[in-house]
């Protein structure tokens, strides 16, 4: 059976599910959205998402047509509808039909798209095994130009990193700053083990401030671990005990090199497994069961 797309408040069969050529959001990036999960039939953080996704959307100026309790109920009915029990959800509002002008004002009323779908993910071995990772040229965009804790329909500089991850054969590229600090991923942060601490970027270090990366912050804390957020430069990943990257898509994933340094011993880290086990843990019994009784 075909997934069902919510298109402002209707269901459609994934092969009709289109929006306007007119529609800010493919005009101009101009838009918002969220990748969430769901596992065993649960919506894995949703509070959190859907915080960051009217957060997101307040930064931009634009006013999501839904009430929260309504985006809410949306997301549970487009769920229930597809029937999946683990599978990925994006979540995206737009600016909606405009002119073809910029000025958001020519757009009366955001569209609201909730797509449910089965997700493409790494191989297990790549989990077993750990990534290599390379260093991108291309940096993160900057907050004193716009945000990067807006996760906005505008990636252009993260598919940019991408395609320098894809040049060099690796899944991922590590992005910088515009200091030249560590900031993160094309689509996952960055957490490196150092003398038994968990370290991170900082918020102010211009990166997205992961539902994962907390995740992560909370399962250490409670295994007893520090965890410190710090200014992070590329010799100290290089020079790290452990190294591993946290995303909706990717989960927690070791990284076992950098620019061709390996970091540790070049395998994935003992506290990388024990993290990867809790979290495990966690998304297959927190929340409730939308297809439960
Ligand atoms: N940094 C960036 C720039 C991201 O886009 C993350 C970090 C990790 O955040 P979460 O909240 O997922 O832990 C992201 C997440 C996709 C896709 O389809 C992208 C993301 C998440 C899910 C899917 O490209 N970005």
């Amino acid at each position: 059976m075909e997934p069902k797309v919510y298109i402002d408040g209707e269901l459609y069969p994934k092969s009709e599910a289109k929006i306007s050529v007119f529609d800010h959001g493919l005009l101009y990036g101009d838009g918002v959205f969220e990748g969430i999960r769901i596992y065993s039939g649960r919506i894995f953080r949703f509070k959190a998402h859907i915080d960051r996704l009217y957060d997101s959307a307040k930064s931009i100026g634009l006013a999501i047509p839904l009430s929260r309790s309504r985006m809410d109920e949306a997301v549970v009915d487009t769920v229930r509808a597809n029937g999946f029990r683990d599978a990925y959800i994006r979540l995206v509002v737009t600016r909606g039909v405009g002119d073809l002008g910029l000025d958001p004002k020519k757009c009366k009323i955001g569209s609201v798209i909730i797509i449910v779908d089965k997700i493409q993910l790494y191989p297990e071995e790549l989990y077993r095994q750990g990534i290599k990772v390379i260093t991108a040229a291309t940096r993160r965009v900057s907050p004193d130009m716009f945000s990067p804790m807006a996760k906005s329909l505008n990636y252009l500089n993260n598919i940019l990193a991408k395609m320098e991850a894809n040049q060099a054969g690796c899944p991922e590229s590590l992005m910088l700053n515009a200091q030249g600090l560590v900031a993160e991923c094309t689509a996952d942060n960055i957490f490196l083990v150092k003398h038994g601490e968990l370290l991170t970027p900082a918020p102010e270090h211009a990166i997205l401030l992961g539902v994962t990366r907390a995740v992560a912050m909370e399962l250490a804390r409670s295994l007893g671990i520090n965890v410190r957020e710090l200014p992070v430069t590329r010799h100290d990943v290089y020079l790290a005990d452990e190294c591993f990257l946290t995303g909706t898509g990717a989960e927690l994933v070791p990284v076992v090199a950098l620019d061709e340094r390996l970091i540790g011993n070049g395998k994935p880290g003992p506290l990388t497994g024990k993290l990867r086990k809790e979290f495990s843990k966690l998304r297959e019994t927190e929340g409730e069961d939308l297809f439960a009784g």
